[in-house]
C-alpha cells in the first residue's frame, strides 16, 4: 500500500530512566509490528523527560540509549522515521499554543498528574508536569495521527488529546485528525514486581520494580525469583484472585509467544518455584538478541545519531505544514 493511504502511528517514549520490559510489551513491540502496516513515527520525547527534574549529563546518554534499544528491538529507519523531540520545534511551539486553550480543571484531574505530584511538595510540582498532556497532545497532532499505541497508563492522555483536537477544530475549522489509542489488552499494564497494584515503572523506588531491558541474565534471575507472588500454589491467569502470578504468567506468555491457557497447562500441578525458574530463562532469552543488537550499536554512536538527524529531518518538514496551518487559522503573522 502507498505510504500516503497507510494510518498514520506516532508514539514516544521519555528518556527518563532504565527502559523496562513494561515499556516494551506495552508499547515497543507494538510499534515493531505496526512499522510494516503503517505509516509510523516514533519519538524519544525528551522534553516530557524534563518535567521532572533530569541530570543533562544522564538526560544526553538515556536519549541515546532510548534511540538505541528502539533500533535493537527492531524498529527500522528505513520503515518508520525515528527522531528526538526537542529536535523538533513545533512540538514546543504546538504544546504553547494547546496550552493556551485547555482549562486547568482538565489537567488538573489527569491520573499521571496527581500520582506524580503525590511524590512531590506543593513548591516542588513544576508547571510543565501539569502541562505534560498539553504537549503530547501537540506531539501526536502535529502528525494527523490515526493510531497511538500505548500502555494503559497513557490512555486518558490520548482522550484528551482527542477532545482538545475537536474544540480545536469547532472553533477554527478542521485542523486535526482526531487519534485514537491502541492497546494490547494482554500487555497494556505490565505490573511492578515488587508490588501487583502499582504499574512497573523507570521511576519506581525500589530496583526491584522492574526489569530493564539492559539487565543481566543474573540480574532478570533474582529479580525474578523475589518476584512477589498471591495466596495459593495454583499457576492461574486470574487479575482478581491473582493479580501478581497473571502478571508473571502474561510476561510469560509474550516472551514465548505461547497462549496463557498453554502456560496454565503446563504449569498444571507445579508450584510458584518451577514457574519462576522458567519464566527467567524465558525473558534471559527473550531479551539476548535485543541485547546483543544493542552492543553493536552502541560501538557506532555516530552511525544512530545520523539516524535521528534524518528523522527529525522529515518529522519536521510534515510537523511544519500542520504549525503553519494552526498559526495562519489563529492570525499569527507569518
Ligand atoms: N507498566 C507498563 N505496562 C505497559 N505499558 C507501559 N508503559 C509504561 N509503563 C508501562 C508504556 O510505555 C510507553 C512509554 O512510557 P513513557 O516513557 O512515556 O512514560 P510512562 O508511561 O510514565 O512510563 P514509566 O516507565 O512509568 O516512566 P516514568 O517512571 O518515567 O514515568 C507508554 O506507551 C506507556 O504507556
Amino acid at each position: 500500500m502507498e505510504k500516503s493511504k497507510k494510518q498514520t502511528v506516532f508514539s514516544g517514549i521519555q528518556p527518563s530512566g532504565n527502559l523496562h520490559i513494561g515499556n516494551y510489551l506495552g508499547a515497543i513491540k507494538q510499534f515493531v509490528r505496526l512499522q510494516d502496516e503503517t505509516d509510523a513515527l516514533f519519538c524519544i520525547v525528551d522534553e516530557h523527560a524534563i518535567t521532572v527534574p533530569q541530570d543533562p549529563r544522564i538526560l544526553r546518554e538515556k536519549t541515546l540509549e532510548v534511540a538505541m534499544l528502539y533500533l535493537a528491538a527492531g524498529i527500522d529507519p528505513k520503515k518508520a522515521v525515528i527522531f528526538i523531540q526537542s529536535q523538533v520545534p513545533a512540538h514546543a511551539e504546538l504544546g504553547w499554543i494547546l496550552n493556551t486553550m485547555t482549562p486547568l480543571g482538565e489537567l488538573e484531574r489527569m491520573t499521571q498528574f496527581k500520582d506524580k505530584s503525590a511524590k512531590s511538595s506543593k513548591a516542588g510540582i513544576l508547571a510543565g508536569l501539569l502541562n505534560y498532556p498539553t504537549l503530547m497532545a501537540a506531539d501526536i497532532l502535529l502528525y494527523q495521527t490515526d493510531l497511538v499505541p500505548v500502555g494503559k497508563d497513557q490512555k486518558q492522555h490520548v482522550e484528551l488529546t482527542r477532545s482538545i483536537a475537536e474544540r480545536f477544530n469547532n472553533r477554527f475549522g478542521q485542523t486535526f485528525k482526531l487519534p485514537k489509542e491502541l492497546l494490547n489488552k494482554q500487555t497494556a499494564r505490565i505490573m511492578g514486581l515488587d508490588n501487583a497494584e502499582k504499574k512497573m515503572s523507570k521511576s519506581a523506588e525500589s530496583k526491584n520494580n522492574h526489569i530493564a531491558l539492559l539487565d543481566t541474565p543474573d540480574e532478570i534471575r533474582r529479580k525474578i525469583k523475589i518476584a512477589v507472588t498471591d495466596s495459593g500454589s495454583e499457576i492461574k491467569y486470574a487479575l482478581k484472585e491473582k493479580p501478581a502470578i497473571s502478571n508473571l504468567v502474561a510476561i510469560y506468555s509474550e516472551f514465548s509467544d505461547k497462549p496463557i491457557s498453554d502456560i496454565e497447562k503446563m504449569y498444571f500441578g507445579k508450584g510458584y518455584g518451577d514457574f519462576k525458574k522458567d519464566l527467567a530463562e524465558v525473558v534471559v532469552e527473550g531479551l539476548k538478541p535485543l541485547q546483543e543488537k544493542f552492543k553493536t550499536l552502541e560501538k557506532d554512536p555516530e552511525g544512530v545519531l545520523k539516524i535521528l538527524r534524518a528523522g527529525a529531518k522529515e518529522a519536521a518538514e510534515r510537523a511544519g505544514r500542520t504549525i503553519k496551518d494552526v498559526k495562519k487559522k489563529l492570525g499569527f503573522v507569518l
